[in-house]
């Protein structure tokens, strides 16, 4: 099944329907119906068409959530062109890695982030391409794609640590958003607030695919904050919202009659890409009057489990495998474990990726008998609920974006006078975990300005909040660092938040 197909219920079939509101950050609005979508999205499509690009080529996006991220989402699928996109916190070291792998024709951004962009990369012009569009023919293409072409490559680190492009294919995205719209009943008359960032999954295949399969209505802003949430829940009236835990974390300073009011007229909360606390699920029903729906995905594999929108949504689960998803849970030997014990999460189905692009070592590692092997550890209670326990990897998750501690270690050991460096995850109220740093350094090093170094090379969320000195790592006879025995670091309240 192509995506373009299942788009048409709204592009086509809800054509003069509101569609889209994107409020800039200066707070001006803008809206199009679908229909209008449908014709800016030809245009778009015959640009790319026109600068050369033919299916099967790769485009990145490096962007922050805009309209014209939607436009060329929708112009690529149109024409079998594979969407790269990268996130707008990363810095050159991080996308040199993804362009070098990807190789795409070119990379989608605007003049000042082009700046950041390795050398031997072509940016196009945002803006640029908006304008040669104006002018372009409105017809839409002819369409080059299945359910198994390629529609995007997102890179993500699964348990190894090495960035890897995850092939989601058009039947990806369809099953997932196909799966999650019956789920969690998303239809025409939603009006969805976009606050995610539409370079990864939760925002683009979650978000933006609700959003085109049901036909509701999507009010877009660049990204979230705080101190714009309550105008935008009160002005455009939302019924649906997705977020990371961080995100309900600061929805909770939001005053409580304000919170109150929101409740009253919203009908779907949905947080996931890390842990929700409990307690924040908790406080959340008691100032909003809601009950978020917490579930679990993967870029890989886009969603897997989720908590019943009819029914008890359990406070520290996921819930349960969504439709056209198998999972099991196995011990080390692969063998399915009872309820009750814990086990890495196998999952399969036709929302899982094809693999990863041009590795087929690491794609035969991460499947086990047509079953995709997630690293997240889990139990299943006898009446089926799934509690996520952990990770095989040392993955952080920070605010619902990853880091692996490998890449911030070597970048660490590359600096003259450190010998040796641990990262590990430290607890968070606010964002979940935040990354750590121990180094066994000579005395010349000057760490209080490590931070700013780092701040230069890769994105802002993987800066280390503290960098501690140690006289060494504890390893393991073979040479492992043992991470649990690091002495143990707590954020200072100047740490914890800004
Ligand atoms: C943060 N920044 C962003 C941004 N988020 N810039 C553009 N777009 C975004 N989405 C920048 C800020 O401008 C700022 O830069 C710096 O990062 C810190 O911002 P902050 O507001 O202090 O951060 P914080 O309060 O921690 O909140 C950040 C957040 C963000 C929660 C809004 O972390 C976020 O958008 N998280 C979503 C991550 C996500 O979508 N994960 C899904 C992965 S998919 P400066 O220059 O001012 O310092 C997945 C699968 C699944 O995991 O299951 O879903
Ligand atoms: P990513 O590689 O960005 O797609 O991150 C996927 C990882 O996020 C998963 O493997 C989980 O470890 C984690 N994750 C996603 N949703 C949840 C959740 N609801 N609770 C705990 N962890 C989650």
């Amino acid at each position: 099944m192509a995506l373009l197909g299942l788009y048409d219920r709204s592009l086509i079939g809800r054509a003069s329907r509101a569609a889209l509101t994107y409020e800039d950050a200066a707070g001006v609005t803008t809206s199009w119906t679908f229909g209008e979508l449908e014709a800016r999205s030809n245009r778009v499509a015959a640009v790319l068409r026109a600068r050369g690009l033919r299916a099967g080529d790769r485009l990145a996006l490096y962007l922050v959530n805009q309209p014209a991220f939607i436009d060329l989402w929708l112009a690529c699928v149109k024409l079998g062109v594979i969407v790269v996109p990268i996130n707008v916190l990363y810095r050159e070291r991080e996308i040199a890695h993804i362009v070098h792998d990807a190789a795409p024709v070119a990379v989608v951004t605007t003049a000042e982030q082009a700046a950041l962009l390795p050398a031997d990369t072509v940016p196009w012009d945002v803006g640029t391409l908006g304008q040669e569009a104006e002018s372009a023919s409105d017809a839409r293409p002819a369409v080059h794609a299945d359910s198994e072409t390629p529609a995007a490559l997102v890179y993500t680190s699964g348990t190894t640590g090495a960035s890897k492009g995850a092939i989601l294919t058009h039947g990806n995205f369809a099953a997932n958003a196909l799966a999650l719209v019956q789920a969690w009943e998303v239809t025409a008359d939603d009006r969805y607030l976009a606050v995610l960032p539409l370079f990864h999954v939760h925002g683009l295949a979650n978000g933006v695919h609700l959003w085109l399969l049901s036909g509701c209505h999507m009010t877009l802003v660049e990204r979230f904050a705080q101190e714009r949430a309550a105008d935008w829940f009160l002005t455009h009236r939302p019924t649906l919202f997705f977020g990371v835990p961080t995100m309900f974390v600061r929805l909770l300073a939001l005053p409580e009659d304000t919170a109150r009011e929101i409740g009253a007229h919203m009908r779907l909360f949905v947080s996931g890409s890390a842990p929700l606390p409990a307690p924040v699920l908790e406080a959340f029903r008691a100032r909003y009057g809601q009950v978020i729906l917490e579930r679990y995905g993967m870029t890989e594999t886009l969603m897997n489990v989720s908590n019943p929108y009819h029914g008890e949504r359990r406070a520290g689960t996921v819930g349960f495998p969504l439709p056209m998803t198998a999972v099991r849970l196995v011990n080390e030997a692969g063998e399915d474990v009872p309820d009750g014990t814990s086990g890495e999460l196998l999952v399969r189905g036709p929302h899982v990726c094809a693999g990863y692009w041009r590795r087929p070592e690491a794609t035969a590692a991460a499947f086990q008998g047509g079953w995709f092997r997630t690293g997240d550890v889990g139990v299943r209670a006898a009446d089926g609920y799934i509690t996520l326990e952990g990770r095989r990897s040392d993955l952080i998750i920070s605010g619902g974006f990853n880091i692996y501690p490998r890449e911030i270690e070597e970048l660490l050991t590359e600096l003259p006078g450190v010998r040796e460096a641990a990262v590990v995850g430290v607890k968070d109220a606010v964002r979940g975990e935040v990354p750590v740093a121990y180094l066994v350094c000579d005395d010349t090093v000057a760490v209080d300005r490590l931070a700013s170094t780092l701040r230069a090379q890769i994105a802002s969320f993987k800066v280390p909040r503290a960098f501690v000195r140690v006289d060494g790592l504890p390893r393991t006879a073979l040479g492992k660092v043992q991470r649990h025995l690091l002495p143990p670091w707590t954020l200072s309240s100047a740490a914890t938040d800004a």
